[in-house]
């Protein structure tokens, strides 16, 4: 039997931004289906020879191809398959692309009559009965994990034999049609004995950074809007961690690769198999390094220590929402000052942490939103902490959707979750709103003490306004008490200023350059002087914000580095060797900008909470570097490097610098004067502030 495995589009990343070959291939590397490798690499030791597709590459190959504006995607992939020659082809399936799926899977049926078209993956799982009786091209539905289904059913459609007996599968009864649900397939009990994934299936694997490869499969939690802990039937299991590093030798030496993402919803739920799988890759000293989900209450400081010294990167944190309330509603039950603690002792070991936060919830009131919001910001502090906000999707067959799912709504306003990925076109649209228990992600549940509107816009405001500015969005946190009134008044002003969005604008503006620079002029114009406490600090907050963006006015003291920008700069002369007749400028892109107040001393107050109304009023200078490749990078300057960079716009030599140095007192006792300028120069090359001309 010639059997196709068909992963679920998810990169959504190609839409938004040009990307090339190399980065495409990195991405799809990154995203490759673990779950499909996994099947593949069974069948194979069975002795068959599946193939696997990735639709994501047909996807990237479409938007680049001259395809693109001849046809739709759907109808790309359906010649694509079209040309193949399978006789098996199985789809993989997400929620949030299932509708492109299924009329893919159409497209495949109707150029491959006598082909069985089966569906398996997390969201055909759970609508397998209500998928096959609306869409009568899927043959056959494989319910939750496949390794042991999977080749049962090819042998039985091998030998024409019957599917009555093959445990995970929904099939329909050749005889009158009707379907047919077959019991539950056992789950894999010992994950230690399935082969490794059928990566050579997946060519680009080789260029992605971090490499996915399955850690363990089920969570024993229950939390009310999941889908996973069900899927996996809530057996929390583990690969042991000889087979762990054993794999992740296998892709080192293959692929070169050291940096993995380990597939695990809850990685940390029996401590002492972290402990030991840590230990195990310490004692290996083979320096991987990796990232895991975790929940907060299933991780301390000391096993955060621990996993940063076995190569702990990158953890996932599930926090879902900032109330107490809330988090007893939708059985999470975190302790939410222990959840900010293992944030902020991610951050003490260089452990980025996403902290994921969603909103939304029926029972969600302002109060609970505002706990939620505050949360996000307050995560903030940490550099290494790295805030998302959702807005909650009904997961098919989650106890979430199962309570609400008579009063779903399809309002393309609230649901975003599936919205993330792909665009709907009206044909998805017509499945999505003909089949509400199909494709509830597409749906939203009312939210009796919310207005949908203020909610996405909060989301968005967070969102870029992190990306945008971060300390001064902690800062307005701070402030005002809870950065959620510095949103609502900050809405109330961008409507008297005539910020207003026509339907559907809303996000596009948010993700300008637009929005900073009138939240900027908001916080100069209105917050500080009709609601700013700490006047001084958040002054010095937003100019600094402003300098880096590059926008709004001027503030005093800031002095543009005109006279550079219009060199033809090649090199920053780090070649050159300093010399007493050297002539050291700015390098291209570099402006000194003067703050009213220490701006380190606010960022270390803002880190520990204590207040900002007592900052001295006691000017610095910043140099703001722009880079062409990334953001803007500031450094609060020393006075003697202040002096130095101010010097350095007057073309004057060495020499010349340290002369001016003598007759300005500038001193350190018992260095001489030229010494000191050689060095101090010497430190601003380091720092990439100045070059010589
Ligand atoms: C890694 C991951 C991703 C990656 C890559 C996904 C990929 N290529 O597989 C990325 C980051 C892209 C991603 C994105 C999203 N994801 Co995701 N993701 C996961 C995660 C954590 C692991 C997937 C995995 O490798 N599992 C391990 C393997 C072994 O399991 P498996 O994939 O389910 O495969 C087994 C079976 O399902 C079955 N099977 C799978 N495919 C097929 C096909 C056939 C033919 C057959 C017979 C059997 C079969 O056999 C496999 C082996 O037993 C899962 C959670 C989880 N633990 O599974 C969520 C999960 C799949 N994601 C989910 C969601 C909702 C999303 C998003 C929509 C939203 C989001 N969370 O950001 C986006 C989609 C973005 C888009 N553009 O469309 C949900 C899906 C729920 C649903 N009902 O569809 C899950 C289950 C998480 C959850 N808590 O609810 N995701
Ligand atoms: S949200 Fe996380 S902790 Fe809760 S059930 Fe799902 S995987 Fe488990």
């Amino acid at each position: 039997m010639k059997v196709c495995l068909i992963s679920a589009p998810t990169a959504n990343q190609f839409d938004h931004r040009a990307v090339d070959e190399m980065e495409a291939a990195r991405i799809m590397g990154e995203l490759a289906p673990v779950g499909i490798l996994s099947l593949a690499a069974v069948l194979e030791a069975t002795g068959l020879q599946p193939e696997v597709v990735d639709l994501n590459r047909v996807y990237y190959s479409w938007l680049q191809g001259p395809d693109r504006n001849k046809t739709d995607f759907c109808s790309f992939a359906g010649a694509y398959f079209a040309g193949c020659d399978f006789d098996f082809f199985g789809f993989s399936t997400v929620c949030s692309s299932y509708p492109l799926t299924l009329r893919i899977a159409a497209q495949v049926k109707r150029a491959h009559r006598e082909a069985v078209v089966v569906l398996g993956g997390p969201q055909a799982s759970v609508v397998d009965v209500s998928t096959m009786r609306a869409f009568p091209w899927i043959d056959l539905v494989v319910r939750g994990e496949a390794e042991q289904s999977l080749p049962a059913l090819l042998d039985a459609l091998t030998q024409h034999s019957s599917l009555a007996a093959i445990p995970g599968i929904t099939f329909r009864r050749n005889e009158d049609g009707g379907i047919v649900r077959n019991p539950d397939a056992p789950l894999v009990a010992d994950l230690d004995a399935l082969p490794f994934p059928a990566f050579h299936l997946f060519p680009d694997i080789r260029l992605c950074r971090h490499f996915p490869l399955e850690l363990g499969r089920g969570c024993p939690f229950a939390c009310t809007f999941c889908s996973t802990n069900d899927f996996f039937r809530r057996r929390f299991r583990l690969k042991s961690p000889e087979h762990m590093i054993a794999e992740m030798r296998r892709v080192r030496q293959t692929y070169g690769i050291n940096s993995f993402e380990l597939v695990h919803d809850m990685f940390t739920v029996d401590r002492k198999r972290v402990v030991a799988f840590c230990e195990a890759l310490l004692e290996s000293k083979e320096e991987f390094t990796w990232g895991c989900s975790a929940r907060t209450d299933c991780v301390d400081e000391e096993l955060i220590a621990l996993m940063a010294r076995a190569g702990c990167r990158g953890i996932f944190f599930g926090i879902e929402t900032g109330s107490p309330r809330l988090q007893k509603i939708i059985d999470k039950g975190l302790d939410l000052n222990d959840s900010a603690e293992r944030v902020r002792s991610c951050d003490k070991f260089k452990i980025k942490t996403a902290v994921s936060l969603m909103a939304g919830f029926p029972e969600e009131t302002m109060n609970d939103l505002r706990a939620t919001a505050a949360f996000f910001v307050d995560s903030l502090r940490f550099d290494h902490a790295d805030p998302q906000l959702s807005l909650l999707a009904p997961l098919a067959d989650t106890p979430i959707q199962k309570q609400h799912q008579d009063s779903l709504l399809l309002n393309d306003d609230v649901a975003d979750m599936s919205y993330r990925g792909w665009p709907q076109g009206p044909q998805d649209h017509a499945m999505i709103a003909a089949h509400p228990e199909i494709f509830s992600s597409f749906y939203s549940i009312p939210m009796p003490f919310l207005e949908p509107e203020f909610l996405k816009e909060l989301r968005d405001f967070l969102l870029n306004g992190m990306r945008a500015f971060r300390r001064l969005l902690l800062g307005l946190h701070q402030d005002s008490g809870n950065v959620m009134d510095v949103f609502q008044s900050w809405r109330v002003w961008r409507e008297k200023n005539g910020v207003h969005f026509a339907h559907g604008a809303r996000t596009a503006y948010y993700a300008q350059s637009g929005f900073p620079a009138d939240f900027l002029r908001f916080v100069r114009l209105h917050y500080i002087p009709v609601a700013g406490r700490a006047t001084l600090a958040m002054t010095a907050l937003v100019e600094y914000e402003a300098a880096l963006l590059g926008h709004g006015h001027e503030p005093d003291g800031i002095r543009g580095n005109q006279e550079q920008t219009s060199d033809t700069q090649t090199s920053d002369g780090m070649d050159e060797t300093l010399s007493p007749d050297s002539r050291p400028r700015l390098l291209r892109g570099v402006h000194v900008i003067k703050l009213t107040a220490d701006y380190q001393e606010i960022v270390r107050r803002l880190r520990q909470r204590s207040p900002l109304n007592d900052i001295p009023g006691h000017p610095v200078q910043l140099a703001i570097r722009s880079t062409p490749q990334g953001p803007a990078e500031a450094r609060q300057l020393t006075p003697l490097s202040a002096e130095l960079l101010g010097l350095c716009e007057g073309g004057l030599t060495v020499r010349e610098i340290a002369a001016e140095f003598l007759q300005r007192k500038i001193e350190v006792p018992g260095v001489p004067a030229d010494l000191v300028c050689l060095a101090g120069i010497e430190i601003l090359r380091q720092q990439r502030l100045i070059a010589l001309a």
